[in-house]
């Protein structure tokens, strides 16, 4: 540390003439210790610059620190995006698992790697490093012993617990691929993940625990199983003290892991082996299997964690995203424990036992980052503060939030109550396809601005630009297109299972030598990006496009509203009109002509007369996916009466709200008949 030993004076003498000043040099290195080798790099922004313009040399420098390899890669990248070819870290071999567990164990083996957030409040279970790679070997083993090869692919259907981190990990440590499959998907759904990723071993467990209601997951793995012949055996863990039906196919995993030896031979993988597998939905009908790889993955993942919510060594990581979802592979599992931190697994929902549960959590398992979603917060936001206030929020340093666009008021809402307004919100873009956050208001200078709901800053080595309808890059500021990505990075995905065609062509073939994101995006005057929502959400009215997002983010804001979706509909002299469904905040008695009065104001005033919904639908709750995402594919389908195109509902929350809405529909349809008739 000799260079920064320099006299008071000569500091001062450094920075009063402005040349690089070694105080600056030694700051970026502390940031970032691979910073100094890069030539002229004396800030976090000239950091960020050289991350794009010199990505070769920066993903080669973090590559080799901040992974273990069995052997050294050989050629950084290979990626030619016209033909939708990503390959990184050739020639190199490592093991994920041992990057993620054996490398900390070495170091600090009782470290908590895992805090269990069980539904049951106030019964949390700690792991430690050791622990837990004690677990995954012993789960490893079994697979083993059973016939489970490198290159296999096990289907996961768990609630999010210890062991099933210990199983994705497991299918590392020997070399096979996982799938993980949410454990609120039915078991048609499950089916069809686990024929199309053709598994022969499934992991579940006897029931789930969420809000205190028991799910039988067995039971809907028995029920997918029989449409699916590849299936050789089902591995069977206990989340409860219930029994369950086992079949010859059947093996009790605790039972057979007790058997195991705590030693693992980890397998020797290639870099561009696959990792895992994640099905997510695209805009036809068929999931996509989204097929990410072992080294770039986990370098991304753990990268992103470490500099967008500013983890460092000691601090509690808090994602209440469920593991079945992209977030929690990156968030909850691989980032945290790439970088040897304590990562929380939180098994319950944000209103059980009550709406105070997250702060609670916060509180006792003192957690220093908190990452979820805007749909949760805007639904805590209707309870009123004091089921925040009453626990100590102190510990908390950065709140995070994915997986949609956060409206002003929850954002507000999440800066001031929650965080105290000492909290840096960072609102994070990414994408199942990209692997980990792309666009976030941090890393950035410590003090500088976060403007509320824009995800803004691109991370290291992300490149996006915004392209106009016939193509062309947008260069300009102030103006909005459709969200590419310019340049590859070592975290996106590598194909879709059984469909490298789907995958070029939903990815590569819009904008040839880009990889389109499906997103819209708006870049501010200063250079922010600020997601308006995927492009399929764009209604044009009047010949002007418009973000349903943009509407809704409006209509969120008024007092009244908790909630809302915002649809275009056809419409016989605009082309497209606007449709607003609408939830009341609870305990709100407000007239349909006065709140309709209320927003047309506000739509006109901050984006345009042209913008105001035609329609309003009061609704009590709108159409979900589990992970939270408002299907307006459903309102749509309702609202241009094709209720035979409705499709697949199975990935509904909650089936009976569609229904609802169509009655809410039919009320509104009768009063416009009752009204033009004289
Ligand atoms: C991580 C995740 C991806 C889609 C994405 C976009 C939307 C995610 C967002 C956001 C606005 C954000 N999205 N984060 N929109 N602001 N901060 O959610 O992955 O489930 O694949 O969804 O979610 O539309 O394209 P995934």
């Amino acid at each position: 540390m000799w260079p920064c030993v320099v006299s008071s004076f000569s500091r001062r003498l450094v920075a009063s003439l402005g040349v690089c000043g070694r105080r600056k040099c030694c700051g970026t290195a502390a940031f970032m210790p691979e910073a100094p080798a890069f030539e002229g790099v004396r800030s976090r922004s000239e950091l960020r610059d050289f991350s794009v313009s010199d990505s070769e040399r920066f993903w080669a420098a973090v590559g080799n620190q901040r992974l273990s390899w069995i052997s050294p890669f050989h050629t950084v990248q290979d990626c030619d995006l016209t033909q939708g070819r990503i390959k990184w870290f050739e020639g190199g071999k490592l093991n994920v698992s041992v990057n993620c567990l054996d490398r900390h164990v070495h170091t600090s083996p009782d470290r908590v790697a895992l805090i269990w957030e069980r539904d049951e409040q106030g019964s949390e279970v700690k792991y430690t490093y050791r622990e837990l790679l004690e677990m995954t070997c012993r789960l490893g083993n079994v697979l083993r012993r059973r016939g489970v090869k490198r290159g296999d692919c096990v289907t996961i259907y768990m609630p999010t617990c210890p062991l099933a981190v210990a199983a994705m990990l497991a299918c590392a440590r020997i070399g096979a691929a996982h799938n993980v499959v949410f454990a609120g998907f039915s078991a048609d759904a499950l089916a069809e993940r686990i024929r199309d990723a053709e598994s022969n071993t499934v992991i579940t467990v006897n029931q789930g625990v969420r809000g205190g209601k028991f799910t039988e997951l067995k039971k809907t793995v028995d029920e997918a199983v029989q449409s699916c012949p590849s299936v050789q055996q089902v591995l069977v863990a206990m989340r409860t003290d219930t029994p369950v039906v086992m079949t010859a196919r059947d093996v009790a995993m605790e039972e057979e892991m007790l058997k195991e030896d705590v030693v693992c031979e980890p397998a020797v993988m290639n870099s561009e082996d696959v990792l895992f597998l994640l099905y997510t939905s695209g805009s036809t009908g068929k999931p996509k299997g989204i097929v990410h790889t072992q080294a770039g993955y986990l370098l991304y993942a753990a990268l992103t964690h470490r500099y967008v919510f500013s983890y460092h060594d000691g601090d509690v990581f808090g994602c209440v995203a469920d593991i079945g979802w992209i977030t929690g592979h990156s968030y909850t599992v691989y980032g945290p424990l790439a970088n040897g931190g304590t990562t929380v697994l939180f098994e319950s929902t944000p209103i059980y036992p009550d709406p105070g549960r997250y702060w609670n959590t916060v509180e006792r398992l003192k957690i220093n980052q908190f990452y979820g979603a805007p749909t949760a917060i805007r639904l805590l936001l209707k309870y009123g503060d004091h089921w925040v206030t009453k626990y100590d929020r102190s510990t908390l340093k950065t709140l995070g939030s994915v997986g949609e666009p956060i409206n002003t008021e929850a954002w507000e809402w999440y800066h001031r109550v929650v965080g105290d307004g000492r909290c840096p919100v960072v609102d994070t873009w990414w994408q199942t396809e990209t692997g980990g956050i792309c666009i976030a208001p941090r890393p950035s200078e410590p003090d500088a601005e976060i403007v509320p709901g824009m995800a803004m800053r691109p991370f290291f080595g992300i490149k996006p630009v915004l392209m106009d309808t016939e193509g062309k890059v947008l260069t300009s500021n102030n103006t909005s297109g459709a969200l590419c990505m310019a340049q590859p990075w070592p975290g996106m995905a590598r194909t879709i299972r059984n469909n490298h065609q789907r995958f070029i062509e939903t990815y590569y073939q819009p904008y040839p030598g880009y990889f389109f994101t499906g997103d819209g995006a708006y870049r501010s005057a200063q250079g922010y990006y600020q997601i308006t929502g995927r492009l399929d959400d764009v209604i044009n009215v009047s010949g002007h496009r418009i973000g349903t997002a943009e509407i809704e983010d409006v209509v969120n804001q008024c007092s009244a509203v908790a909630e809302s979706a915002v649809i275009g509909f056809s419409h016989d002299i605009k082309g497209e009109g606007v449709y607003a469904f609408v939830v009341l905040k609870k305990n709100i008695d407000i007239k349909e002509d006065d709140l309709s009065r209320q927003l047309n104001k506000m739509v006109s005033k901050k984006i345009a007369k042209y913008a105001c919904p035609d329609v309003i639908q009061l609704a009590n709750r709108l159409p979900k996916t589990r992970s939270g995402k408002i299907m307006r594919r459903v309102l749509r389908k309702v609202v241009e009466r094709d209720l035979d195109g409705l499709g697949d509902l199975s990935t509904l929350d909650d089936p009976t709200a569609v229904q609802e809405i169509v009655e809410g529909h039919n009320a509104i349809l009768r009063k416009q008949q009752q009204k033009q008739q004289p």
